[in-house]
């Protein structure tokens, strides 16, 4: 039989082991929650045509307190001719404070072939559709130095954390880094979330030409029923990435047609700061004077939302993609995309996404206060 003094020193010991594990598990869950911390914000560059639907989803990026924007990289192979993309994106990060971020310039010639948006629509949008001119930044910023390729080779080799890529207006500034610059360690290269693509779906391009008369480019648009426009303005471009180690998740037309732009986006915007007021202005110009006259997706804003983990409930697949890379004036299928048998990669594919979840998301980050200010 054991005495009372024995047992009190058993008891002791016991607690104290089970105090020191507990300590030690807090300590642990201190150290595990502040690495998911410095984890969950993510270290972003965009590349971006400067649409209408980039910038809101700068907007929505700049608000974003998961995110970490490490640089801008313009093209101008898609909504906005080079130099006003430029300026837009510059414009848009003095606006919110934030003239740290590197703007940096790619080109407008893809790497083969010449699509290109109407002139018509690309100086509506060169100018946010005539809002650009209400804009009156108080800092101003310079342009890095740097093509955009070069840039985006810099930030992927010299960053400490990986590298997130959210690839809004084609592929060709990252297909040159690949061309130019093929010894960038892409393994860090967290992922790219690309707004390309129609795997299942009808593409865009036809649909776009044909809304309007002054948008009438001829038959290799006209005829073009199966290509998304970011894929279509730099086919090889997208062969090239989709070909290479890169991971990819890709936002195609078959997500984006879940999500279609409408004017009730507009009063959930409450807060009235100047990112949150251009983003106003953006939707009720896109919904009023400068609308298609045809049901538009949201586009680029939907992939920002996926990227910044905004939505936790979407389906998504794997598979081989490859993209057609010849024009004919007939039944024209240059751009589209197709699920294929093999390949060097699987490719993320994003389908069925929620409106709902998108809306609340995005109302929610853009009606945040502005960061960094
Ligand atoms: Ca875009």
């Amino acid at each position: 039989m054991k005495d009372i003094g024995s047992c009190k020193r058993h008891l002791l010991t016991k607690t104290l082991a089970v105090i020191c594990i507990i300590c030690s598990s807090l300590f642990m869950s201190g150290h595990i929650a502040a690495a998911a911390e410095k984890g969950a914000i993510k270290q972003v560059v965009i590349d971006t045509d400067m649409g209408w639907d980039d910038i809101l989803s700068i907007l929505y990026l700049m608000k974003n307190p998961n995110i970490n924007i490490i640089g801008i990289t313009v093209t101008g192979c898609g909504e906005t001719n080079l130099r006003w993309g430029t300026i837009i994106a510059k414009t848009l990060m003095e606006l919110g404070g934030k003239t740290q971020v590197p703007v940096a310039v790619g080109t407008s010639t893809p790497l083969k072939f010449d699509h290109v948006f109407p002139q018509a629509f690309k100086s509506d949008m060169n100018d946010i559709m005539g809002l650009l001119g209400s804009l009156n930044p108080d800092k101003t910023m310079n342009i890095d130095t740097r093509p955009a390729w070069k840039f985006l080779a810099d930030s992927i080799d010299q960053s400490e954390d990986k590298i997130t890529i959210l690839s809004l207006g084609g592929f060709t500034n990252l297909a040159r880094m690949l061309e130019l610059y093929p010894a960038t360690h892409i393994d860090n290269i967290e992922n790219v979330y690309a707004m390309a693509g129609a795997v299942y779906v009808d593409g865009n391009v036809a649909m776009f030409n044909n809304a309007r008369s002054e948008w009438d480019q001829g038959p290799l648009y006209s005829t073009n029923y199966t290509a998304e426009w970011n894929v279509f303005a730099d086919p090889v471009a997208a062969k090239n990435i989709f070909d290479s180690e890169i991971p990819i998740t890709l936002i195609p037309l078959d997500a984006c047609d879940y999500v279609i732009l409408d004017p009730g986006y507009i009063e959930k915007i409450t807060a009235t700061d100047n990112l949150a007021i251009l983003a106003r202005h953006i939707f009720e110009k896109k919904t009023g004077s400068s609308n298609e006259g045809i049901p538009v997706p949201i586009f680029d804003p939907l992939a920002a939302v996926i990227m910044a983990d905004g939505m936790k409930n979407y389906q998504i697949h794997y598979e081989y993609l490859d993209v057609n890379i010849m024009d004919r004036m007939k039944n024209n299928q240059c751009g589209k995309t197709s699920v294929v048998e093999a390949g060097t990669r699987k490719i993320g594919i994003v389908q069925g996404v929620s409106q709902v979840q998108f809306a609340t998301n995005f109302a929610a980050v853009i009606n945040k206060k502005v960061r960094n200010e």
